[in-house]
């Protein structure tokens, strides 16, 4: 089995559990994992991993069923009315249209928590747990997608210069992919050193995956995005800023950045990150 069908059995195997009289609540919460998604980013995480030491490859799992779940219930809650108000995500209806807003906003909530409860609970060192808890928890929090998503919001209606642009999707889309790659390193036994160059690495490749979504949004059908397209007409994108063109160009110079970046890596590692990137950032 390859890495990604490898997770996609963990996560189908360790669904959030949560029995009660509630008639819906625990089907909600694995409703949107469930609906599937690239898993590109705990496809970086165990990437990494099987690339620098395989032993933990299993257990890295429960990690990176956690990245998942912060991502997913970033998507859950930007799909809600008060944000993007979007009705489809994944190829089905948005948890606030299948089910409730209520129950999306709390969904949401609880896989925020619960992906730190799995990794307080993986079968790593208590030294390595927390390492990954501070990633996680700086990268998806106030300093991170959190920060990123409030200035998306907020300067909705407003032109972003191109600095300001990077900034946000740096923070938005950007730390939880690099997250992502420097998990994977902790996880694997690299020094804190290593893994923050990885991080960084990482950084570049996020920019490249929200220029590479700007451009589906402006140029595939909705049939091939599972999601409404066209939608990010007014929005702070780089096709808006600075056309399709441009930003193709723009992503395939930080693209040429990334593998010259790589160039004194692991040939395992090299191998894994051109591999996504040509699966999810090219085209
Ligand atoms: C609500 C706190 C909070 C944050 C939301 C990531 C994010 C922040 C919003 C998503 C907006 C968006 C569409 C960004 C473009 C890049 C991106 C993150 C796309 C979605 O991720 P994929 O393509 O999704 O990995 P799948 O479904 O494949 O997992």
């Amino acid at each position: 089995m390859n890495i990604l069908e490898c997770f996609k059995d963990y996560l189908k195997q360790n669904l959030t559990k949560c029995k009660s009289y509630h008639p819906y609540f625990e089907e909600a919460l694995n409703y949107m994992l469930l609906a599937g998604g690239k898993h590109f980013r705990a496809q970086l995480l165990l990437g990494v991993v099987n690339a620098v030491d395989k032993s933990k490859f299993n257990d890295a799992m429960a990690v990176a069923m956690a990245l998942e779940m912060i991502h997913s219930y970033s998507l859950i809650h930007d799909d809600l009315p008060s944000m993007d108000n979007a009705d489809f995500r994944r190829g089905i209806p948005t948890i606030h249209k299948k089910y409730d807003e209520v129950t999306a906003i709390l969904v949401g909530d609880a896989l925020n928590s619960d992906a730190f409860l799995r990794i307080a609970n993986a079968n790593l060192s208590d030294e390595i747990k927390v390492k990954c808890v501070r990633i996680l928890a700086h990268n998806a929090g106030s300093a991170g997608m959190v920060l990123g998503q409030a200035l998306d919001c907020f300067f909705e209606k407003t032109t972003l210069e191109l600095d300001k642009l990077e900034f946000l999707h740096l923070r938005k889309t950007g730390a939880l992919i690099a997250a992502s790659l420097e998990l994977g390193a902790i996880i694997a036994g690299l020094s804190d050193e290593k893994a923050k160059e990885l991080y960084k690495i990482g950084l570049k490749i996020g920019l490249a995956f929200q220029i590479q979504d700007d451009l589906i949004d402006a140029t595939a059908t909705s049939e091939e995005a599972g999601k409404p397209v066209n939608h990010d007409e007014f929005k702070n994108s780089f096709v808006n800023l600075i056309g399709v063109e441009r930003s193709k160009a723009y992503k395939e110079k930080i693209i040429a950045q990334i593998s010259e970046n790589l160039q004194n890596y692991d040939e395992n590692l090299v191998n894994l990150i051109s591999n996504l990137i040509e699966k999810y950032l090219k085209g």
